[in-house]
């Protein structure tokens, strides 16, 4: 799939931390939590806490307003040698806070230009959006898609609210899959360097990736990122008993993958929704705005 991408093309995933095993060792990146709402619902979420789609179940995030978070990548770019992406993946689905996300961005990219915009998303709005992440030069996008047969997405979204109509069932998935579909192929076909996140819950959706894999590869994604179901405190898939898979299950659904001929990431490390840092590491409690502001 590599040779599809032009020489460009793969020297912007060579310093990506995510989009590279190789780059996360030398560069780091820094999420903002400007994205407070969702406009889904995913049973191992529980909105109490960040959005799991990119970021451990349990963490809460403050809310940085779009100045708050401009303030913040300007301080911690002055501190931060290694800082190469700032992205935006929480607390909630960043593009059904659009004005907040985008904001933000033109701001970041105001005050730190030679940083590597980066956007997480559920996808349902993401067609509407397309436009602006082009003006905005936003070149890495992740959609989290973990099924493309709505009977296997009615077990993992209940419901879904678009332009104040709610979705139930069958018509949720069906609505949130196509939308997801649909903004995977716009973005790809102008060239941005699409990942597609999927969760991996036994019993629900571990057969299907496979199916799910070959669909967004054929669709022009980059790269495919498996990780493994955390489950939320309090939850619906708490309260239904799922387990999370075995590292075992997981890496041989990565193998699988990857022998059909799909890029895998194998090193997600399940970041934070405020995350800053080389992957891994989180030095987020260094870079609180209080503190920065205080000694610029
Ligand atoms: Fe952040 Fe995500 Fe961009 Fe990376 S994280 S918005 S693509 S800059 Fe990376 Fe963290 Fe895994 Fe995400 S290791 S959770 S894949
Ligand atoms: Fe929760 Fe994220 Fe799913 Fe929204 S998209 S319900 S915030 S896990």
């Amino acid at each position: 799939a590599s040779s599809r991408l032009s020489i460009e093309a793969e020297e912007e995933l060579s310093r990506h931390p995510c989009y590279s095993e190789e780059a996360h060792r030398f560069f780091a990146r820094m999420h903002i939590t400007v994205a407070p709402a969702c406009n889904i619902q995913c049973n191992y979420c529980n909105r109490k806490f960040d959005c799991v789609n990119e970021s451990r179940p349990g963490v809460v995030s403050e809310v940085l307003t779009p100045e708050q978070a401009e303030r913040k990548v300007k301080g911690v770019a002055a501190q931060l040698m290694q800082l190469s992406v700032v992205g935006i993946a929480g607390p909630g689905d960043p593009l059904a806070n659009p004005e907040r996300t985008f904001d933000t961005f033109e701001r970041v990219k105001r005050q730190v230009p030679d940083v590597t915009l980066c956007l997480s998303t559920n996808g349902l709005t993401l067609y509407r959006h397309v436009d602006a992440i082009l003006a905005l030069g936003i070149r890495h996008v992740t959609i989290t898609i973990n099924a493309i047969d709505p009977n296997v997405g009615r077990e993992i979204y209940p419901w879904v609210i678009d332009e104040g109509i709610r979705y139930e069932g069958q018509e949720a998935a069906e609505l949130l899959i196509s939308r997801q579909l649909q903004g995977l192929e716009l973005l790809a076909q102008q060239g941005v360097l699409v990942k597609v996140n999927s969760v991996m819950i036994p019993g629900v959706n571990d057969h299907h990736l496979p199916e799910v894999s070959r669909t967004v590869k054929a669709l022009g994604a980059t790269l495919h990122n498996v990780t493994p179901l955390i489950i939320a405190p309090g939850s619906q898939y708490e309260r239904d008993g799922r387990k999370a898979p075995r590292p075992k299950e997981l890496h041989n659904l990565q193998e699988v993958l990857g022998r059909e001929g799909m890029k895998v990431m194998r090193h997600c490390r399940q970041c934070r929704a405020d995350a800053i840092g080389l992957l891994g590491q989180d030095r987020n409690q260094d870079f609180i705005l209080e503190k920065m502001d205080a000694n610029p």
